[in-house]
């Protein structure tokens, strides 16, 4: 990157952790080599140190001396942390061993500045069905990004008295400024502190962190491209916002789920795989038989959060453990499971990644020829993810397949595969199905950013990890369902250790939850 501007200085030396005096900066972009000027100078530099000051650049440039290191300057005040009351939560039945994880990588500008990462972003809460207008081309990503930024800017507004980034930019130094921006970089310094990156439609601000503040806490949770606002002062040059709080979207804690007026239970299940050779089919008509007890007779509602089937070419060497190797004969088998389950039973269903349609979401719902293969109960098919309302109760269903990328980004307690409930309440937190863009999720570029989550859903319904997991977020029951299919070679290569042939089961009256376990 070209050095030749103070802006891109500042940028930098933020990057690096280091903020600067105006002098200093001024100094360095007139140098012949400003790059090369800067990494001297941040050599020459103390460990601890926190700005690079004239006379420091001027002793390097010079080249009369090392210079005086400045001492760290920390004018951080108090602030007040946002401290998340810890949801209730239930505990699931099985333990596990960790997956392997993945590293954050860092993005390039997307509200501003081209991006060439892979192309995708894109859909929630309502069916995108029909509704795709994305072209894939690079200005769909720059308004993909706009809209998410939007839409969930608003709900921080309130929050915080915030500025645009080139307003702050224009403020005094030592004054207390807030900014609403897209995670954009996340590093730590030399010192420890962490240096955030915030972009908005105007610009990109740096913010520091000191690691010695509670919300330090907070940039473990951190996604890149997530939404947040924080507060804070300016150093004396304004060149870096000290953060003295951090806000998510997030669901308020006075958030009160809309419940149904009389006894009725819904099944949430996903993920049965039907067509792998470890569909586990004597579970799944133990389950099916259950239903018609009279012990199941409230339950009149079955909802399906995805992989119906196996599919075909998912990943590499699935086909050795296939027992129908035709996709359409697979859903034909899966029709005939489905007619196994009480006809007047109401059935809601959404594709995951394991069906035949597109893979980037917003997914689509299946298509007339699935359709007309699956009708023997006249199911209501939509895409993923989809907000259904039954007797009166929003249930946002997403299949899940960011909830790995948020359980490899974030540590254990966080999110993690023993506990993809936490991982969901992370998704609520940030307003977002899928926060991070460009990593497995494949996200489809549409003009609106259908994967906000608008409106707070009464539960939230997820599967694909294949783990059993629930438990309250600010009141919103959620459930990640666990799934039909016994461990597959891959899975035990990797240490999956899947919780298969359970159903819970929700009274809609009073968003309680019971397991059933069909094992
Ligand atoms: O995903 C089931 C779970 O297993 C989910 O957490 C992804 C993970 N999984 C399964 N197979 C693979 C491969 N081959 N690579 C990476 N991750 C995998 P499901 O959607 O049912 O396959
Ligand atoms: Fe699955
Ligand atoms: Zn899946």
């Amino acid at each position: 990157m070209p050095l030749e501007t103070p802006r891109r200085l500042v940028t930098e030396l933020a990057r690096r952790g280091y903020n600067a005096e105006r002098e200093a900066v001024t100094l360095l972009a007139r140098a012949h080599d400003p790059a090369a000027a800067l990494d001297r100078t941040i050599e020459s530099l103390p460990e601890n140190a926190l700005k690079l000051s004239a006379e420091h650049v001027r002793s390097i440039l010079d080249g009369t001396s090392t210079g005086r290191p400045q001492t760290p300057q920390t004018t951080v005040s108090t602030g007040k942390d946002q401290s998340e009351s810890d949801p209730s939560r239930h505990e699931t039945s099985e333990d596990d061993e960790q997956v392997p994880v993945e590293t954050k990588g860092s993005s390039e500008s997307q509200l501003i500045r081209q991006s060439d990462r892979n192309p995708s972003p894109a859909s929630i809460a309502d069916d995108i069905t029909g509704e795709s207008t994305g072209t894939g081309e690079y200005k769909d990503f720059v308004a993909v990004f706009r809209d998410r930024y939007e839409r969930l800017s608003r709900l921080l507004r309130g929050r915080v008295n915030h500025r645009p980034t080139n307003a702050v930019q224009q403020m005094p130094g030592g004054n207390d400024a807030a900014l609403i921006g897209m995670v954009s970089d996340i590093r730590s310094t030399a010192s420890g502190h962490w240096l955030i990156e915030l972009e908005d439609t105007n610009g990109v601000f740096p913010c520091l962190v000191m690691k010695d503040r509670s919300i330090a806490d907070l940039v473990d949770e951190l996604l890149l491209d997530e939404i947040i606002a924080v507060d804070g002062t300016l150093s004396d040059d304004a060149g870096i916002l000290f953060v003295d709080s951090l806000h998510f979207p997030d669901v308020p804690h006075t958030h009160h789920p809309t419940t149904a007026d009389r006894h009725v239970q819904a099944a949430l299940i996903s993920d049965v795989h039907v067509g792998s050779q470890e569909f586990m089919d004597e579970a799944w008509s133990r389950f099916a038989r259950w239903l018609h007890t009279d012990e199941a007779e409230s339950v009149e509602y079955l909802l399906l959060a995805g992989d119906m089937v196996e599919g075909v070419g998912v990943y590499p060497e699935q086909d050795k453990e296939l027992s129908i190797v035709d996709i359409y004969e697979q859903y034909e088998a899966f029709s005939e499971r489905l007619k196994e389950i009480p006809g007047d039973m109401e059935i809601v269903m959404i594709p995951g990644n394991h069906d035949a349609v597109r893979l980037a979401e917003p997914q689509p719902a299946f298509d007339e020829e699935l359709r007309d293969i699956m009708n023997a109960h006249d199911a209501r098919i939509t895409g993923n993810p989809s907000t259904v309302t039954v007797e009166g109760v929003s249930i946002l269903m997403y299949h899940g397949v960011s909830l790995d990328e948020v359980i490899a980004e974030l540590p254990e307690e966080k999110a993690s595969y023993d506990h993809p409930h936490h991982a969901m309440y992370q998704l609520l937190k940030k307003r977002h199905i899928a926060p991070q863009y460009g990593g497995h999720t494949r996200l489809a570029p549409e003009k609106r950013d259908h994967l906000t989550i608008d409106e707070v859903p009464d539960i939230f319904h997820t599967g694909h990890v294949h783990k059993l997991g629930y438990g309250k977020y600010h009141n919103v029951l959620a459930i990640n369902s666990g799934c039909w299919q016994e461990q597959t070679s891959f899975q035990k290569s990797v240490n999956i250790d899947p919780d298969h042939a359970y159903a819970p089961i929700v009274d809609l009256d009073t968003l309680s939850l019971t397991i059933r376990d069909f094992n």
